[in-house]
Formats: C-alpha cells, structure tokens, sequence
C-alpha cells in the first residue's frame, strides 16, 4: 500500500490526525496494533482544554461532547481545612470541559469509516524502516500475513511503549524524565459526582481528586505508594480514605459504589526531543508524559496534532517543507510549558516522601498565597484552561 501519511497509533492523536488530514485531502492510513474495543475499555484523561474542543468542533465531531460535555467554569484545591476556588472563566473568559477521553476517543472512532479514514486494527510486529530518507515505510503484520506500507510521512501517535520514538537514533534524541515516589489509585463508578466541580486536595495523609464523567458516574484518585497493589484497596478502604482527604464538606456529599473500574498508574514527566527526524514526527505521549495533575496529557496530544497537520497541510498541498522542518520546536515550546505547569501542581498538592516540615510549610504557604492572590490564581487559570497554540 503507498500513502502520504502513516499514522502509527489508534489513541486520540491518531485518531485525530488522522481526521484532520482527511478532512484537508491529505491521504492517510492509521495502523493500531489493539483493537477498537480494547482501546475504548482504557480509562484516562477527563477534562478538555478550549483547543480540544475547538479541534473537534472543526472537524464536526462535537455533538455528543457538547449535549453531554459538562462546561466547568472553575475547581477547587483543598489543604485539609478549605475550598480554594479557582474560577477560570472569570481569569480566563474560557472554561475547561469534562468529558472522557473515551468518549471523545469513542466519536473519533465511530467517524472514522463514514469519512474514509482508513484505520488497520489488530496489526502486530509495526516497524519502521528508512526514516532518515524520503522513502520511508512501515511493515506489520495482520491476521499472519506480512504487510508494508510506503508513505512519504510516518507520524508516530503509538504512545509511550509504542515504537516510533525508539526509531529515533540514540545519538539524535534526548530524553527528560522525572519519575515520581507514588503512583495515582483510580476508581471509577455509577454514583453521583461529591462536588460540581473537581477538587484536587493536598491531605496530610496524601493527595486525592474528585472528578467526573457525568451526573452520574464519578471518577476519583487517592495516590499512594508505589510498592501498593490493587488488590490492597478494596472499594471500602478507597471510599474510606477519599472521605479523609478530600475533607468533611465532600464527604457528606459523597456517595459510595462498586468500582466499575480501579486501576494504579504511576506518575513521570517525560520528553523526548525531537519530536521529528527525517521522515518521522512524534505526536502525544510517543514523545512526552505529564502526571495528570494538571489534566494535559490528553491536551497536549491535541495541541502536537493542531501542529503537526498545519505543517504537513502545507507540506502536501503547497509543497512548504519548512513547516515540517519547524514542527519540533513549535511543539516542544507548548509541551515544556505543560510539563511545567503539571510538575508544579504535582509539587504543590503532593507529599513527597524526602520531604520534611520545612517543605510542608511551603506547600501551606504556596496554598495561602494562591488563597489570597488573584495574580497567583490568574497564573493558575491560564495554565489550566489551557495555553494558546
Ligand atoms: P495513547 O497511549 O492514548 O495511544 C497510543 C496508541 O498507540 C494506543 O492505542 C496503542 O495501542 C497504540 N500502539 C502502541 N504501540 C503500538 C505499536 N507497536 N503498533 C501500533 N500501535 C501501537 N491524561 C489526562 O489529561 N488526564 C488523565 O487523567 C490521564 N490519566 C491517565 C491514566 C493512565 C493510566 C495513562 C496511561 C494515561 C493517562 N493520561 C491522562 C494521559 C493520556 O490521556 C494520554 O495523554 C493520551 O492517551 C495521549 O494520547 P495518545 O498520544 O494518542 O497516546
Ligand atoms: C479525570 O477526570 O480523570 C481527571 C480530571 C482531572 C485531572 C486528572 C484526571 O487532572
């Protein structure tokens, strides 16, 4: 098979990419080594930036986000004694959405063959080969028989484990890591949300979170130690200490349920530069990782693929190779902003394990101030309704 673009990876920077350049006559084939069903049963991200909205509003794919998105004008952090309101419309003018990511993931999907956007599900072995040229391609395996693909542009959305950026020679890329002490406990289950909107709480037991998906399903986080199991948190014992940490004001509003869903992932920030060598671009957590703290990983993907088919747009349709050529340092100054504003609310609502009374003190101070300023939270808003692309 011969095409423009091969787009590794089926999550939503694939999936958006793909459309983006569907939609602009830009051929493109997309190659997802899981199944449709197998990606849709992973629960991730929950709140949209304004630009994830505005992209799949362009695309035409926002009628269920909007009928069932839930506008959120502001959050909450909490220390334990009280609310600090963030109000992001008011600092902002803009609001953030909730609305899961396999939701969003979902309508990107179901698009897909109604408008010609060729995905391969269930492809194994993916490798590609020739990045450094102009010829580059990409081989698989599907249902036993061995496959290529031929593509003047591979863009790798395959995320962290995926292969792209390992095709990346080592004397090229470079790698920032900060991997965390603890690791999030999620929960997700058919009760009313404690609150209208999310609060994020630094306890003196540990970090918890209270978000959503709808008026009725709930999503909430508890972190905890790296070494813990799942099967050490029964739903009780996560109930019990989301009541402690989120304090007594959630908690009278809290409702308890099975988890339909309870899972721990550990927390890193991460980037890979660049995020293009040759004939291959990074998109999404292929090429970065932020701790969900400040709700960018799934943004931040949207944000590569706002940029990346901009450049191959003008690439293939008028021939400007300079975009391509231009697209890592665009991308990688909105991710290390991101990375920036994730790795210090991740400091500020978090207990780290080295620290001491001195550093709890600054967190109380930090909080106090946030509390008492409207620059701090002006600060704050921005970041979190997110940066302009
Ligand atoms: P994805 O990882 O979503 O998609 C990559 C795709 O590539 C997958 O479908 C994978 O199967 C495919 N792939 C991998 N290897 C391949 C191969 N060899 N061949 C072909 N295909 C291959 N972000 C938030 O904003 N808020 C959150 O609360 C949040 N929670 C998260 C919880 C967890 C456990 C994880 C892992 C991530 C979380 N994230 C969260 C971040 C997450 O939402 C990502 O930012 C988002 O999925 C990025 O999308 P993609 O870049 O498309 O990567
Ligand atoms: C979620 O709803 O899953 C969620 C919301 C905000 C975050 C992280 C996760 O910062």
């Amino acid at each position: 098979m011969k095409t423009d673009v091969a787009i590794i990876g089926a999550g939503p920077a694939g999936l958006m990419l793909g459309h983006v350049l569907r939609a602009a006559g830009v051929a493109c084939i997309v190659i997802e080594r899981q199944t449709g069903d197998y990606i849709l049963s992973r629960i991730r991200a929950g709140v949209l930036e304004r630009g994830t909205v505005d992209l799949m509003a362009r695309l035409g794919l926002d009628a269920r986000l909007r009928a069932e998105g839930f506008p959120h004008g502001g959050f909450n952090l909490a220390d334990g004694e009280r609310l600090i309101r963030i109000d992001v419309a008011a600092l902002t003018g803009h609001s953030v959405t909730v609305y899961g990511q396999t939701e969003l993931t979902r309508d990107l999907m179901d698009a897909a063959e109604p408008r010609g956007l060729e995905v391969i599900y269930e492809a194994s072995d993916v490798a590609l080969h020739e990045i450094a040229g102009d010829a580059p391609f990409v081989t698989y395996t599907k249902a036993d028989t061995a496959a290529r693909i031929d593509a003047r542009i591979i863009v790798g959305c395959d995320g962290y484990h995926g292969p792209s950026r390992r095709a990346i020679p080592d004397d090229v890329g470079r790698t920032f890591e900060r991997v965390y002490p603890f690791a999030w406990l999620g929960i997700l289950a058919d009760v009313p949300p404690c609150n209208h909107e999310l609060i994020y709480a630094n306890h003196d037991r540990g970090f918890a979170l209270a978000s959503m998906r709808s008026a009725t399903r709930s999503r909430y986080y508890v972190d905890v130690p790296l070494t813990e199991k799942i099967e050490d948190w029964p739903d009780e014992r996560v109930w019990d200490e989301l009541a402690i940490r989120l304090g007594p004001e959630a908690a009278a509003h809290m409702t308890r349920g099975p988890a339909l869903e309870k899972s721990i992932a550990p927390l890193r920030s991460f980037v890979f530069e660049p995020m293009r060598h040759g004939s291959l671009m990074l998109c999404g957590d292929a090429a970065h990782i932020v701790p969900p703290t400040g709700a960018k990983g799934l943004n931040l993907a949207a944000s590569d693929v706002h940029y990346a088919a901009e450049a191959l747009i003008a690439f293939f349709q008028k021939g400007d190779a300079d975009a391509i050529a231009g697209y890592s340092a665009k991308a990688l100054a909105r991710v290390w902003k991101s990375e920036r504003f994730s790795w210090s609310l991740t400091k500020l609502m978090h207990r780290f394990p080295e620290d001491g009374a001195f550093e709890r003190r600054m967190q109380v101070a930090e909080l106090d101030y946030i509390a008492s300023s409207e620059a701090a939270q002006r600060s704050i808003a921005e970041n979190y309704v997110g940066l302009p692309t």
